[in-house]
């Protein structure tokens, strides 16, 4: 099916859903200059993120991994939302039952202005005590070295879900939910070999729902998925959008 073809038919099929969940992956905010986590300029280039975005690399050496999400959000925070994002929003306005789950803690979603939004990965946005409930969002630029926590003292870290913990289970109970009752799943700009998200998208499709995948390059679920369209996601997503 050539490219345009392709589109006509995601048009199509979102247009007859019913109930649209989104999975999104770094792949969305590539065109925003953040850096993915596995492609070309991705981040495990500079970083073995994989070292650092785990509780055992934070509590050996908390500098670092301070160091990490500072570089992070310090380059996040000069950062604007690209097409694929306020394309989602559009999508958000045209279909009453729509939700969008993202492995992505960068927020761009929600400044682009989407509202039914699923961080099943946290925020890089929010830091949450390392011994009591305290957690908030916190959008200092860099932070303070080694940040403590208001109400205890003890040391703050980021409230993303690091490599080797529990995401958050409410959350991913809704997402699991989502996905198994959408009649229509997107998926957008993600590598699908980080689980429990990459499972999210085989729900939808073993629940009936047709999946299509929007992503720079096959995936290891690509022939398990209704369509795969290749390509920028900020540039195949509002082609779609518009459509619908
Ligand atoms: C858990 C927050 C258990 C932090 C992140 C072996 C096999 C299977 C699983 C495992 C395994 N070994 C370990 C595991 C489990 C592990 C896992 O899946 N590891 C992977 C690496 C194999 N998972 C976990 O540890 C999870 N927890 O399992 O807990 C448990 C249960 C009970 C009790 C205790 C424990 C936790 C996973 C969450 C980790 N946190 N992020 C932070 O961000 O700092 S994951 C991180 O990867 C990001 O959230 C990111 O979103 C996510 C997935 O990556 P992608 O989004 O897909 O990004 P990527 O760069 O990979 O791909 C981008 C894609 O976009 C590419 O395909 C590219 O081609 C495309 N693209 C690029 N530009 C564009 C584009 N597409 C379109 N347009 C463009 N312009
Ligand atoms: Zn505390």
């Amino acid at each position: 099916m050539k490219q345009e073809e392709k589109i006509l038919t995601a048009s199509d099929w979102i247009r007859e859903a019913e109930k649209v969940a989104v999975l999104t992956g770094a792949g969305v905010s590539a065109e925003s200059g953040v850096p993915t986590f596995r492609g070309a300029d991705g981040l495990w280039k500079k970083y073995k993120a994989t070292d650092l975005a785990t509780p055992e690399a934070f509590n050996r050496n908390p500098e670092l991994v301070w160091d990490f999400y500072n570089w992070r959000r310090e380059l996040i925070s000069k950062v604007k939302p690209n097409p694929a994002h306020f394309a989602l929003v559009d999508l958000e306005r045209k279909k009453s039952d729509f939700i969008l789950i993202t492995q992505n803690v960068d927020g761009l979603h929600q400044e682009a202005g989407s509202e039914n939004v699923l961080e099943i990965h946290g925020s890089i946005w929010r830091v949450k005590c390392t011994r009591c409930e305290f957690q908030a969002e916190d959008r200092r630029v860099p932070l303070p070295k080694l940040p403590t926590c208001p109400q205890c003292g003890a040391l703050l870290r980021p409230a993303v879900v690091w490599f080797g913990e529990a995401l958050d289970f409410h959350i991913l109970e809704r997402a699991f939910q989502a996905s198994k009752e959408c009649d229509l799943m997107l998926v957008v700009g993600t590598s699908a070999v980080v689980h429990p998200a990459a499972s999210l998208s085989l729900e939808a499709k073993s629940s009936g729902a047709r999946v299509i995948e929007i992503n720079l390059e096959e995936t290891p679920q690509t022939s398990l998925l209704d369509l795969t369209i290749l390509g920028k996601a900020g540039e195949i997503l509002p082609e779609i959008v518009k459509l619908v």
